[in-house]
C-alpha cells in the first residue's frame, strides 16, 4: 500500500510556485529558524503595528503567544484590502432552481460595516461574545466578520445543533448576543432557527440574552420579540455603511468554537486575532496554491473549524472568490456538487470524504454527466479518506488529472498541519503526506517517548506535535486547566492529537483516526460522554454505553448500548423517544445509528463498563474478543452478541 504513489500531475508540476525540492528547504528552515521563517510571512497581513515578536510560547506551564506586539483587525485584512469590484462570495441555493447570488468584496465590506453598527447600537462592546446561529447564507460570513471588526467574539453554532446545545454554548460563553435567520433551507426542507433559539431562550433561566438579530432568508413566519427582537432588513438601511475597524491585539479573541471531546461537555477552543489569521492565511495560499480570480469550493458549513478557515478567513484575506452552498450533496439527486461546479466554474474543490462516499453509491454516471473541465484541484478534510473513495475522486471527478491535497487538521490547529502542496507533493491514497511549514509533528509510545524512525522504516503510534505554530487554540475559553489537561499532559510538554498515526518508511504521515472516546461521524466530532450523557437524561434510562463503528457512508457510526431501569421493557415506542432525547440534547447528527437494550453491561468486578468488547460488538467482529475472564459475570457477553444489532 505504501507503494502506491501517484507522481505530482504534470499540469500542476508544470504550473507550479513550489516544487518538492523548494518545500523540503523551507520546511527544514522553518523549523532551524524559526524567527526567520516567520518575520518573512508576517507581511501576508496589513497590520496597524507590525509585530516585532514571533513566537512566544511555553507548554509547560501552558502560555503560547505569537506577534504579540502586533496590532491588526482581521475583517479589514479580509474586506478593506480587496479589490471592491472583485467578487467575494458566490452564493449558490439549496433549490437548484433558485436565484444564485454574487457579492463584491465592496457590498461585503458595506454589510459588514452596516451589521457591525447595528451590533454597537444594540450594545454589543469589544470582547463580548456574540452567538452566530445561522444557514449557509452571505449573511453568516458577515456576522463573523462584523464581529471581528468591532472586536466582539464570535461563538458560531451550527445550525444543526439543539436548543439545549445553544442554551449549553451560550451559558458557557457568557454571551448575551445572538444573530440568526428565520429559517434556513437543506435538501428541500425548512430549519427552523428563529424558533430553535427562542426555545433555547425560554426553557433555561440561566441564559440572559440582550439582543438577538434576525436574518430574513425564507421569509417563514417567526415570532418577534418586541424588545429584543430585530430584523436586520429594518435595521440595515438606516445605518451606515463604513465602521471603523477597531485595533486589536494580535492575542486579542477572535473566535470561540465548541468541541467534542473524551470527557464532559464541549470546550470553547478559543483562537486569537494575528496567528489564527495569519495562519490560515498561508496555508489556503499554499495548500491550495490559490491564484488571483479562481473560484474556490469548500463545502463545509460555516459552523464548523473547516468553514471558519476555508470559507471565511483563509480566503477573504487572501482577495479569493469563495463559493457558498446552503444544499447538501445528494439532494434533489447525488448529481448535486457536479452540477454546481459546472454551473459557476469551479476551479478547487474541497470536501469531506464521507459526501464523496454518500454520491459514489451512483456510480460514475452522474460526474460523467457534467462539464468539470474547469476543476484544477481537489481536496479532501474531516477523516481519514479510504483508498475507494480516493481512487474514485482521483479517477472520476479528476480524470486522473488532478492533485489531491487530503489535509489533515483538526479545530485545535487553527488550519491544516500536514497535507501535501499540490504541484510538489506526490500522493499516496490515504495519507496526508507532509507536515506544513513551522509543524514538527511526532509519534510517541503509551509513555510519551517518542519514536524515532529509522530510514526506511515504518512506526506508528500516538500523534503528537513538538512544537507551537501560530494558529494553534490558546485555551479553552473560561478554563485554562481544562485546556492544559485535555491536550498538554497526556504527554507532559507536548501537544497530544488524539489521533493515532503511523510513519511510513518515506517519512509519509498515515492518519489512523481517534485514540480517544471522540467517534467521527461525517467528519464531525461527537463525544461517546456526551451522547450518553444525552441518553441517560431519558427518565428510562439506568446507564448508557457508547461506541463506533465503521459505517459505509459516515466513517464511522454511533452504537448505543442502553440499560433501562428496574420494571420498564423496551419497546419502539421507546426506543424513538431515546432517539428524539438524543435530538433534543443534541442534534440530530448525534442520533446513535443503532441502539441496543440490554439487560446489561459488560463491567469488571470493579464496576468499569469494558468499552474493547462493546466495540467489538458494535463492530459484529467478536471472534478475538480477547480476554473477557476478568468481567464480573461473562454470561452478559453472550447475550449481547446474541442481541447486537450490527450484523
Ligand atoms: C478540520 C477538522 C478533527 C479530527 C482529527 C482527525 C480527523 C481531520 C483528517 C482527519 C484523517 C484527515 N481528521 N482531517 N483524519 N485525515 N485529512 O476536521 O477538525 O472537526 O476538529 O476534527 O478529524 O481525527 O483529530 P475537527
Amino acid at each position: 500500500m505504501t507503494d502506491n504513489i501517484f507522481p505530482v500531475p504534470a499540469a500542476a508540476a508544470a504550473a507550479t510556485r513550489t516544487t518538492m525540492a523548494q518545500y523540503r528547504e523551507r520546511y527544514a528552515q522553518s523549523l532551524a529558524d524559526p524567527d526567520g521563517f516567520w518575520r518573512e510571512q508576517v507581511g501576508r497581513l496589513d497590520w496597524l503595528r507590525a509585530p516585532t515578536r514571533m513566537g512566544d510560547w511555553s507548554w509547560d506551564p501552558v502560555r503560547i503567544r505569537w506577534f504579540e506586539d502586533g496590532v491588526l483587525n482581521a475583517s479589514a485584512n479580509c474586506l478593506d484590502r480587496q479589490h471592491p469590484a472583485a467578487i467575494a462570495i458566490i452564493w449558490e441555493a439549496d433549490d437548484p432552481a433558485a436565484a444564485s447570488r454574487r457579492i463584491s468584496y465592496g457590498e461585503l465590506l458595506a454589510d459588514t460595516c452596516r451589521m457591525a453598527n447595528a451590533l454597537v447600537a444594540l450594545g454589543v462592546d469589544k470582547g463580548d461574545r456574540v452567538t452566530i446561529y445561522m444557514p449557509m447564507i452571505p449573511e453568516a460570513v458577515v456576522a463573523m466578520l462584523a464581529c471581528a471588526r468591532i472586536g466582539a467574539v464570535h461563538s458560531v453554532v451550527f445550525g444543526g445543533f439543539s436548543a439545549e446545545a445553544i442554551a449549553g454554548r451560550l451559558q458557557d460563553a457568557d454571551s448575551h448576543f445572538i444573530i440568526t435567520a428565520d429559517e434556513g433551507r437543506r435538501a428541500g426542507k425548512t430549519v427552523p432557527l428563529k424558533a430553535t433559539v427562542d426555545e433555547a431562550l425560554e426553557k433555561h433561566e440561566g441564559v440572559r440574552v440582550e439582543a438577538v438579530l434576525v436574518v430574513r432568508h425564507t421569509g417563514g413566519k417567526v415570532a418577534m420579540h418586541p424588545e429584543r427582537d430585530h430584523w436586520w432588513h429594518e435595521l440595515k438601511p438606516q445605518l451606515p455603511e463604513t465602521c471603523t475597524p477597531q485595533a486589536m491585539s494580535a492575542e486579542d479573541p477572535l473566535f470561540i468554537l465548541y468541541t467534542s471531546g473524551s470527557t464532559g461537555k464541549p470546550k470553547g477552543v478559543l483562537h486569537t486575532t494575528g496567528g489564527y489569521l495569519l495562519w490560515a492565511n498561508l496555508t489556503f495560499e499554499t495548500v491550495f496554491d490559490y491564484r488571483p480570480g479562481e473560484l474556490f469550493w469548500c463545502t463545509a458549513d460555516v459552523g464548523w473549524v473547516t468553514g471558519h478557515s476555508y470559507i471565511v478567513y483563509g480566503p477573504l484575506s487572501a482577495g479569493a472568490t469563495v463559493l457558498m452552498f446552503e444544499g447538501v450533496p445528494s439532494w434533489p439527486t447525488t448529481a448535486r456538487f457536479w452540477q454546481v461546479i459546472e454551473k459557476h466554474k469551479v476551479e478547487i474543490f474541497y470536501t469531506a470524504p464521507t459526501a464523496l462516499r454518500a454520491v459514489m453509491r451512483d456510480g460514475d454516471g452522474p460526474p460523467g454527466e457534467h462539464d468539470l473541465s474547469s476543476l484544477r484541484l481537489l481536496g479532501t478534510v474531516g477523516e481519514p479518506i479510504n483508498p475507494e473513495a480516493w481512487n474514485w475522486y482521483h479517477r472520476v471527478i479528476g480524470k486522473g488529472a488532478l492533485p489531491i491535497v487530503d489535509t489533515w487538521w483538526q479545530t485545535e490547529t487553527g488550519g491544516t498541519l500536514i497535507s501535501p502542496l499540490p504541484g510538489a507533493t506526490p500522493m499516496k491514497p490515504g495519507s496526508a503526506t507532509l507536515p506544513f511549514y513551522g509543524i514538527e509533528p511526532a509519534l510517541v509510545d503509551a509513555e510519551g517517548i517518542v519514536l524515532d524512525r529509522a530510514e526506511g522504516e515504518e512506526t506508528s503510534g500516538n500523534l503528537v506535535v513538538l512544537r507551537s505554530w501560530p494558529g494553534q487554540a490558546r485555551t479553552v475559553f473560561g478554563d485554562h486547566e481544562r485546556f492544559t489537561q485535555t491536550y498538554f499532559t497526556t504527554y507532559r510538554g507536548k501537544y497530544f492529537t488524539g489521533d493515532g498515526a503511523r510513519q511510513d518508511k518515506d517519512g509519509y504521515w498515515w492518519i489512523t483516526g481517534r485514540v480517544d472516546d471522540v467517534i467521527n461521524v461525517s467528519g464531525h466530532r461527537m463525544g461517546t460522554a456526551e451522547v450518553e450523557s444525552a441518553l441517560v437524561a431519558h427518565k428510562d434510562v439506568a446507564e448508557a454505553a457508547v461506541v463506533a463503528f465503521p459505517h459505509d457512508i459516515k466513517g464511522q457510526g454511533i452504537y448505543a448500548y442502553v440499560t433501562l431501569n428496574a420494571g420498564i421493557e423496551t419497546s419502539d415506542a421507546l426506543l424513538t423517544e431515546l432517539r428524539a432525547t438524543v435530538r433534543h440534547e443534541i442534534g440530530g447528527i448525534a442520533v446513535p445509528d443503532h441502539l441496543h437494550v440490554t439487560p446489561g453491561l459488560p463491567k469488571t468486578r470493579s464496576g468499569k463498563i469494558m468499552r474493547r468488547i462493546l466495540r467489538k460488538i458494535a463492530e459484529n467482529d467478536f471472534a478475538a474478543m480477547g480476554d473477557i475472564s476478568t468481567l464480573a459475570d461473562p454470561s452478559v457477553v453472550e447475550a449481547l452478541i446474541e442481541g447486537r444489532l450490527n450484523r
